[in-house]
């Protein structure tokens, strides 16, 4: 029997609705289902891939193993498994205390919404505060700048209403991820940034590389990687010298101008351009835009978030974007006031709260937690450092930790010093290779799931609900199946909550209990009908319209601050002082003649998807690209095979040439390759560049980030294996 069932794609934030063609309880056809979302029909080669995962490509893992002494891994059944390893952690909870179990929330567990809300209720019903997460090794800059800045609770301008978007190390029509942190929709990205620019909006992208969506760009600096700081001190130095600034935006929610023209001052447009190796006239240029917008959004990505000095350059980037008023403003129409949740919206600043200077610390450096999460690279030292509270057990949820942390010199010990690791996973990942037991999860399409990920993202109001539309293979495990499992065996109730970014899941008061007799499992179908309790669309009606809704509300308006709201953004406190002067005084290392920056590649997710055979076509590596003028001077030809040295590791990789990578720079994907090189063998599947990172050197103050791009390398030709 054929029909078609509609659902949404779960691999990115962009969440595509979809509508797949079902026969005999396999799916063998999906098209972009444009009916209702927000976005219109689009979806990405990931989207097909996902359907290929789901029919067995990639290895796909439809039982549980256990890996035995001598490191072979053996089948273990669904019960087996879990009776297992609840006693386990039951134990440890009792011999050893809440901490020494910790849980990585990776890439995949993002949109895994019922598992992710489980995940966090087991955390918080154990009482431990070992949440670790990807963030923290990717854009937790912006969560130290809200802490050191402050934000404005009505959040950053809908895209519809921006007349100059900044992209700064964003590339939204590879990686669609944009807002809320930079301009653009993650839906259809392309069609978003046609639309801006068809309605006279203008686009600035500053990027090491000519990216894919410099396409739409009016203005494309391409400046050395790590200078972000620099760039954007010396637009401020510009706003604050010609008074282009939004005086009337900083009057009412602003503090610290005069610190921070002191501080900027020594930043002249000489002294960026001269630093990132771009020209006078093109910061000034930026500038003059970002200063005569009437509705400007200058965002950043990954880029500037992983570079040297990341914190700062995130900070000083928002710095402009507040110093022009970047928001929504009162009165602007909101669009999408939220559907499962919604809530009202208002133009006020939040103080800077520095969350991490109090409450519980790391074990292993005085850091608290930071959007209630320690850093993930002081996660190997919170596993080794001895002590009665070290982490023994460790849940990895929709991740590849070890390949994610890069430095596996440090990364591998720490992992296998622990007495229990899981991997929750599809894919036999090398952070499966090293875990005790790989638990085999379904996959989105054979699980419930429900837009809150996207509730407040969407350009305008929507909401989708996912039932199964195949049955799951196998004897796989849903995600969120595995948290309670495990609770219900160590005796711990969980309560499911509406959870979102910001909130502390044990004070969130309403809750929906879950029980704890591993016979009577919770019903998924009910638990998603307790998170539209609050929605504007019933439960019946997101039901009964897979595609998913728009609900019909009267237009809404961002209000004005309340009487007596004090809050301000604290533009240039002391810390941000002293990492200018610290930054001014930086001599360049001569020691490396290149940097390698961080890109995506729109065929796979980090780690997921590399093996698909669509990627392999392409990608049989992922390529180090060149300059080709770097590749003449260097006397490299296309396809030669050439050694990557860094401070700290060294890998192969094969060139590529690529005109709008600037000179000085090898742009390459992470994560691919293996973990572990044979002495003198060559990589299969391509370079790991995690090899050339490290969890000791070059971390950032607070969130512990380590470099994963602008990394000095030095590039050698390979002698000849003749
Ligand atoms: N297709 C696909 N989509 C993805 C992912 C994927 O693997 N594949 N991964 C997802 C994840 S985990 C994330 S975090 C997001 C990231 O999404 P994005 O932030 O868009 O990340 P990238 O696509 O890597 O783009 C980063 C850009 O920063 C530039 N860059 C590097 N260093 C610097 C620098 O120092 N300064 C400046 N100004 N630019 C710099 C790079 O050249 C690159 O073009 O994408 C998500 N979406
Ligand atoms: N050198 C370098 N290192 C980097 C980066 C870089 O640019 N350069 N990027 C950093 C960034 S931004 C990130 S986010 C991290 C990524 O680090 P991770 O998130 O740890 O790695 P991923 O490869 O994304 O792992 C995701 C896993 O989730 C699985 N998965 C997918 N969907 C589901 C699901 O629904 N349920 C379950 N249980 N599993 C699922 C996939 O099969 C895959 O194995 O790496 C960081 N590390
Ligand atoms: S952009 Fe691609 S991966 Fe992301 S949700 Fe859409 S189809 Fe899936
Ligand atoms: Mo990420």
């Amino acid at each position: 029997m054929t029909h078609t069932a509609k659902t949404f794609c779960r691999n990115c934030g962009a969440l595509c609705a979809l509508e797949v063609t079902v026969d005999d309880d396999r799916i063998t056809g999906v098209v972009a289902d444009g009916s209702t979302s927000p976005y219109g029909g689009y979806m990405c080669p990931k989207g097909l891939a996902s359907i290929d995962f789901h029919n067995g490509a990639e290895q796909r893992l439809t039982q549980h193993y256990k890996r035995g002494e001598d490191g072979s891994f053996a089948p273990i059944a669904t019960r087996q498994a879990l009776d297992e390893i609840g006693a386990k952690l039951r134990d440890l909870l009792a011999q050893y205390g809440p901490r020494s179990i910790a849980v990585y929330h990776g890439t995949g567990a993002y949109r895994s919404v019922l598992g992710g809300l489980l995940e966090r209720a087991l955390v918080a019903a154990i009482d431990s505060p070992n949440f670790f997460s990807t963030m923290t090794i990717d854009q937790s800059a912006k969560w130290v700048t809200m802490g050191r800045l402050g934000v404005m609770a009505s959040g950053k301008p809908s895209f519809r209403d921006v007349d100059l978007g900044v992209l700064v190390g964003n590339n939204p029509v590879v990686s669609h991820q944009t807002f809320p942190f930079g301009p653009g929709e993650s839906g259809a990205p392309g069609r978003a940034f046609a639309a801006a620019r068809a309605r006279g909006a203008k686009l600035i992208v500053i990027d090491p590389r000519r990216n894919e969506t410099a396409r739409f760009a009016d203005l494309v600096i391409q400046p050395k990687p790590g200078h972000d700081a620099a760039i954007f001190a010396a637009i401020a130095h510009i706003l604050l010298r010609d008074g282009t600034y939004n005086h009337d935006f900083c009057d009412r929610f602003a503090s610290q101008l005069d610190a921070l023209r002191e501080a900027v001052a020594p930043f002249t447009p000489e002294l960026a351009a001269r630093r990132a190796d771009i020209t006078v006239e093109e910061i000034e240029l930026a500038a003059q835009w970002i200063g005569a917008a009437k509705r400007p959004f200058v965002g950043s990505g990954a880029g500037p978030s992983m570079s040297a000095h990341s914190n700062l350059n995130d900070h000083m980037i928002e710095v402009v974007n507040a110093l022009v008023g970047g928001y929504k403003r009162a009165g602007d129409r909101l669009y999408n006031p939220g559907t499962l949740n919604p809530k009202p919206c208002v133009e006020m600043a939040v103080s800077p709260t520095r969350s991490w200077e109090s409450g519980v610390k790391c074990r292993t450096a005085d850091v608290g937690k930071i959007f209630g999460e320690f850093p993930t690279a002081l996660l190997p030292r919170e596993i080794t450092e001895p002590g009665e509270e070290r982490i023994r057990a460790l849940i990895s949820f929709g991740g590849n930790p070890v390949m994610g942390l890069g430095d596996p010199a440090r990364a591998v010990p720490a992992f296998e010093e622990l007495e229990l690791l899981v991997s929750l996973d599809a894919r036999m990942n090398e952070t499966c290779e090293l875990s005790h037991y790989v638990m085999a999860t379904s996959q989105p399409y054979e699980r419930h799931d429900l837009s809150i990920p996207g509730d407040a993202l969407y350009p305008e109001a929507f909401a989708q609900y996912a039932a199964p539309v195949v049955p799951a293979p196998g004897d796989v495990i849903h995600d969120w199946e595995f948290f309670w499992a495990v609770a219900a065996r160590m005796s711990v109730p969980l309560t499911l909550k509406y959870w979102n970014y910001g909130l502390d899941y044990a004070a969130i008061k309403e809750g929906m209990e879950l029980g704890t007799d591993p016979d009577s499992p919770p019903d998924p179908e009910a638990m998603i009908r307790f998170l539209c309790q609050k929605s504007r669309v019933p439960f019946e009606a997101l039901r009964d319209n897979p595609g998913g809704v728009r609900p019909e509300i009267e237009p809404q308006f961002v209000q004005s601050a309340p009487e007596g709201a004090s809050g301000r953004l604290e533009l240039c406190p002391p810390d941000i002082v002293a990492e200018l002067a610290a930054l001014l005084a930086e001599e360049p290392d001569s020691r490396f003649a290149y940097q390698l920056t961080c890109r995506r590649l729109l065929e796979t997710m980090n780690s997921a998807y590399r093996d698909a055979d669509r990627t392999r076509d392409k990608y049989p590596e992922n390529w180090a690209s060149m300059n080709p003028e770097d590749m003449a001077a260097e006397g490299i030809v296309e396809g030669e095979r050439v050694t990557i040295a860094s401070e700290d590791g060294s890998i192969s990789g094969v060139v590529r040439a690529e005109s709008g990578v600037r000179r000085g720079v090898v742009s390459m994907s992470h994560m691919f390759g293996g973990l572990v090189r044979e002495a003198g063998s060559i990589e299969r599947r391509g370079s790991f560049t995690g090899e050339l990172t490290s969890l000791e050197t070059w971390l950032e103050p607070i969130n512990f980030m380590p470099r994963f791009s602008g990394i000095p390398v030095n590039i050698a030709k390979q002698e000849s294996a003749t």
